[in-house]
């Protein structure tokens, strides 16, 4: 994308009121998200060194976690992604995917240069059965340089967590030796296959679209049901470190492990991150698909699509050292779990007690599970841009309200989940000009919004929605740009970054870092996640 329209949007969400930080956008070829990884319950993973990129072009030194290569992964998930890879080396490392009660045995065989010293992996919140190899470390058992250790839990409980290095952490984990476990509940509750996530299936099959979803469920509660789910792991970047680790490494080359002298010393203070990582990649990158080849060693996206209505479960990780303010532009975030704690009233265990935040800061090591919706309720004008005086059929269908306002009761239908109370609202209350009641609006002067990948032309939603919108020349499409193909995704963009706006960059360029664009894809459009 080109990073003048993407700028353009930015200025636009800083001026313009929460309505219009959602811009119509348009792009051919999108790479969508999940929460892709690999199934167990037996892993067989590697600590090793490799170079991940950045999108300034600079190739940074780094340990990551990987797939033994004589021991590939037994399978991968969700099963909709066929594209899928595990190097020896990735960072973030492997998600690990198991279910509820399995007994989960991870092997991890040191490759770190020998100077490195021992290594190992924590996994807080499971109890590890007595180890039969390995050598005893500060925290956990370790794996000495090219040698093994095991560790062996049930999986006891569902939900999103974090793994990561549990051996001189301010280095290795700075290095890249972090990933997530992800435990999905052993049963599916009745309502995650019933009622309305029944009809949010069948608005999938409609369409052609494939189950993404690692489960039905986030936990074994009837309130944890979800339509849709990514996984967010943020963690920053001080490329002094690394290039201090890369020239220790190369200056003991291939000492004996052990002997004197065959040890980094690595100041990891005063600590500068330049680089500001969503899932192991920063902004563009991290909008290329799961599995792109140019990043062998961070495999893993941030792109969240959604439809509207539809839940989606956000598993979001803080792996670096410092917080990181992630905000979720267009609704709040209802926190369901910390850490795989289900968090429910003390009075009334069918009700969720997680508190809606506007912002899900992450915490270093601290996992949290959260659902997320975009229905369009709120903004006081029809998103689709229904108007009954137009000769599209698509602009006269109907809307009719459920007991919360939505229109459900037609899965097939367009405009499924559309808010009615605002059903056939021009964009302005009121006539304003030559702009009639119920009829379009007036767009902004294109010399004040660059149209493009992330501005399409047009405020609506959905098919030929956005060539009902009128121009200040008082013709459609606006521009007449590429981007205004009533045929093209014509979704809404909102960003998702950290609000911490010195983290949305790429070694002190801007835009960069922790940013990612969520999309909102009209009911038709087919969210294919495995591109
Ligand atoms: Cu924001």
């Amino acid at each position: 994308m080109s990073p003048l329209n993407m700028k353009k949007a930015f200025s636009m969400s800083r001026l313009l009121p929460v309505v219009m930080t959602a811009v119509t956008m348009s792009l051919t070829a999108a790479a969508h998200a999940a929460a892709p990884g690999i199934t167990g319950p037996s892993f067989n993973l590697t600590a090793q060194p490799a170079y991940i990129s950045q999108p300034d072009g600079q190739f940074i030194y780094s340990w990551g976690y990987g797939c033994d290569p004589n021991s590939p992964p037994s399978g991968y998930a969700p099963a909709a992604i066929s594209n899928t890879f595990c190097k020896s080396m990735q960072v973030p490392g492997p998600t690990l995917i198991v279910t509820e009660g399995q007994t989960v045995t991870v092997k991890l065989t040191n490759n770190l240069p020998p100077a490195a010293g021992n290594t190992s992996i924590l996994f807080p919140g499971f109890v590890l059965q007595p180890f039969t190899d390995g050598t005893p470390g500060l925290l956990t058992q370790e794996a000495a340089p090219s040698g093994t250790v095991t560790y062996t839990f049930t999986a006891s409980s569902p939900g999103t967590r974090a793994y990561y290095s549990g051996t001189q952490g301010d280095l290795q984990v700075e290095m890249g030796l972090y990933g997530a476990i992800i435990v999905l509940p052993a049963n599916v509750p009745s309502a995650c296959t019933s009622g309305l996530a029944a009809k949010n299936l069948q608005a999938e099959a409609t369409w052609g679209e494939s189950d993404f979803r690692l489960a039905k469920a986030a936990y074994d509660h009837p309130k944890t049901c979800y339509d849709r789910e990514y996984l967010f792991q943020f963690s920053e970047m001080d490329p002094g470190i690394h290039r201090q680790a890369e020239e220790q490494v190369i200056a003991k080359g291939n000492c004996t492990a052990g002997a004197p002298g065959c040890s980094l010393n690595v100041a990891t203070e005063p600590y500068v991150p330049a680089y500001f990582m969503i899932n192991g990649r920063s902004m563009p990158d991290d909008m290329d698909p799961n599995y792109a080849t140019q990043y062998p060693h961070q495999p893993y996206n941030g792109n969240p699509h959604m439809h509207p209505g539809e839940l989606t479960l956000l598993r979001i990780i803080g792996q670096g050292r410092w917080q990181h303010p992630f905000h979720e532009h267009a609704n709040h975030t209802r926190v369901l779990a910390r850490d795989g704690n289900l968090i429910l009233s003390q009075t009334d265990p069918n009700s969720l007690a997680g508190p809606v935040l506007f912002t899900t800061t992450t915490t270093p090591g601290q996992a949290m599970d959260g659902i997320f919706y975009w229905t369009g309720k709120g903004l006081n004008w029809d998103a689709y841009g229904h108007n009954p005086g137009s000769t599209d059929p698509l602009a006269t269908l109907p809307c009719v309200s459920d007991a919360n306002g939505y229109n459900t009761g037609t899965p097939t239908a367009v405009n499924y989940y559309e808010w009615c109370q605002d059903h056939n609202k021009p964009m302005q209350a009121t006539p304003l000009g030559d702009v009639p009641a119920g009829g379009p609006i007036t767009l902004p002067d294109p010399n004040l919004f660059a149209n493009g990948p992330w501005f399409g032309g047009s405020p609506y939603l959905g098919p030929n929605a956005t060539v009902r919108a009128v121009g200040f020349t008082g013709t459609t499409p606006p521009s007449g740009t590429v981007a205004n193909s009533p045929t093209s995704e014509a979704g809404f963009a909102y960003m998702w970054h950290s609000h911490n706006e010195r983290e949305i960059t790429t070694n002190n360029i801007f835009p960069g870092g922790m940013l990612m664009m969520m999309l909102v894809d009209s009911r038709e459009f087919v969210i294919d996640e495995s591109n």
